[in-house]
């Protein structure tokens, strides 16, 4: 039976919140909103749109469609700038010893992402070449929670949904891979991954005893 690795990329391949912080970050202080890292965590692996609608109405601010598109224009400009600056050294540990060791083993694979940015980051990075097929927020229109992200990926991969594993940052994330009847891995903190199959803080606590236990079942 043919398993297929599904990667979410915030947070699992890039650590790209921080610029995302930035970016709404400023935002927000021209929107008069306050705006911590903390509440940054509930935008992780959530739609931009989605994410604007949240700070708005932190900030009890009402907007017409107008002002809405442009200040989703302009967050979006200032992350760019952001991504734009972005190299290599920005893959998070020992992410491409685990991208190499299943591209060796001709693994299929695919990224899962709620960002629209995924592509040109991917590239930024020179990972492009690993996925067979990228998901990302210009195709799905559900966002996680939905599994809508992952069932096209599995699809796309032609491997069976209950034969693809997923590695996850974020809840919302996990629970779209547990609805789409796929193995979810959690990566990060596992107090707040508490729905995962299996918890890992980063990929560096992955070993290839591990992945084969998953290709081969
Ligand atoms: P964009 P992931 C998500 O990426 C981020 O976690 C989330 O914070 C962001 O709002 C979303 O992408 C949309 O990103 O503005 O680039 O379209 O974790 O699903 O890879
Ligand atoms: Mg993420």
């Amino acid at each position: 039976n043919k398993t297929g690795f599904i990667f979410d990329l915030d947070g699992v391949i890039v650590d790209t919140a921080k610029y995302h912080y930035l970016a709404w970050k400023k935002l927000a202080d021209e929107l008069g909103v306050e705006f911590t890292e903390e509440d940054n965590e509930r935008f992780k692996g959530v739609s931009r749109k989605r994410c604007l609608e949240i700070l708005l109405e932190m900030g009890h601010i009402d907007a017409t469609q107008q002002q809405i598109d442009a200040w989703l224009f302009e967050k979006n400009e200032d992350y760019l700038s952001y991504i734009d600056r972005m190299d290599e050294s920005e893959i998070l540990p020992d992410v491409p010893k685990v991208l190499d060791y299943l591209k060796r083993k001709k693994i299929p694979m695919a990224l899962g992402s709620a960002s629209k940015n995924a592509e040109p980051i991917l590239q930024k990075v020179s990972l492009l070449s690993y996925f067979d097929t990228i998901v990302d927020g210009n195709l799905v229109t559900r966002a996680k929670p939905d599994p809508e992200v992952f069932l096209i990926a599995g699809k796309n991969l032609g491997v069976e949904l209950e034969n693809c594993v997923v590695f996850e940052d974020a809840l919302a994330g996990i629970e779209a891979a547990n609805t789409a009847g796929m193995t979810s891995i959690g990566i990060g903190d596992p107090a707040v991954l508490l729905q995962a199959k299996y918890n890992f803080t980063d990929f560096t606590q992955i070993d290839f005893e591990f992945l084969d236990s998953l290709i081969d079942r």
